[in-house]
């Protein structure tokens, strides 16, 4: 009998814990799913260059098949003399307060390099700048506003400013508004 009650009670016991468990992590879920919402994300552009993807106006640039860090499409771009750049631009629109994050993946011949400015008005802003590598790497950057603002995010790979000429692809394209993380909590 004895072990009957122990079983009961050890069943009912971990009944409780897992049903709870279920509650806790059904809490978490609907809370980051919360937040998601309310934190006033708004993406921009969220591309990989795919043909069943948003393909922002880039003339300075093609898609092109020959390399891709997801999927089979990248965007490429080359300068062939000093002080050349390849431009990306994508405008966008923030409220006070709001932060824009922009990220991108970028590999390249030793030489350009690759960045990311924000033009506001007459204001132009370096975020970020890295030297190409024929690895993918990551370039990301971030920026909160004061006040109102709308502009455009600028892209720029490959760049020959302060480097060599040669070529960039770029790949997974992120850019979105958002309220900082500390706003949200
Ligand atoms: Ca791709």
């Amino acid at each position: 009998m004895k072990p009957n009650i122990l079983s009961l009670l050890t069943a009912l016991l971990l009944c409780r814990c897992k049903s709870q468990a279920i509650l806790a992590m059904a809490c978490c879920g609907f809370a980051v799913g919360a937040l998601g919402h309310s934190g006033g994300n708004t993406v921009i552009l969220d591309t990989s260059f795919e043909s069943n993807q948003t393909l922002p106006p880039a003339p300075q640039h093609q898609v092109v098949s020959d390399k891709a860090r997801t999927g089979s499409r990248s965007l490429f771009g080359q300068v062939s003399e000093p002080k050349k750049a390849c431009f990306l631009r994508v405008p966008f629109q923030a409220k006070a307060g709001m932060e824009l994050l922009v990220s991108f993946q970028a590999c390249g011949d030793k030489g350009p390099g690759a960045t990311i400015f924000i033009r506001v008005g007459e204001k132009r802003t370096r975020l970020a700048s890295v030297d190409l590598k024929p690895e993918w790497q990551e370039v990301r950057a971030a920026h909160t506003f004061a006040k109102d603002s709308e502009g455009t995010v600028e892209i720029i790979a490959p760049s020959s400013y302060g480097g060599k000429p040669g070529r960039a692809w770029v790949d997974d394209v992120l850019i979105n508004v958002r309220q900082p993380i500390f706003a949200r909590w």
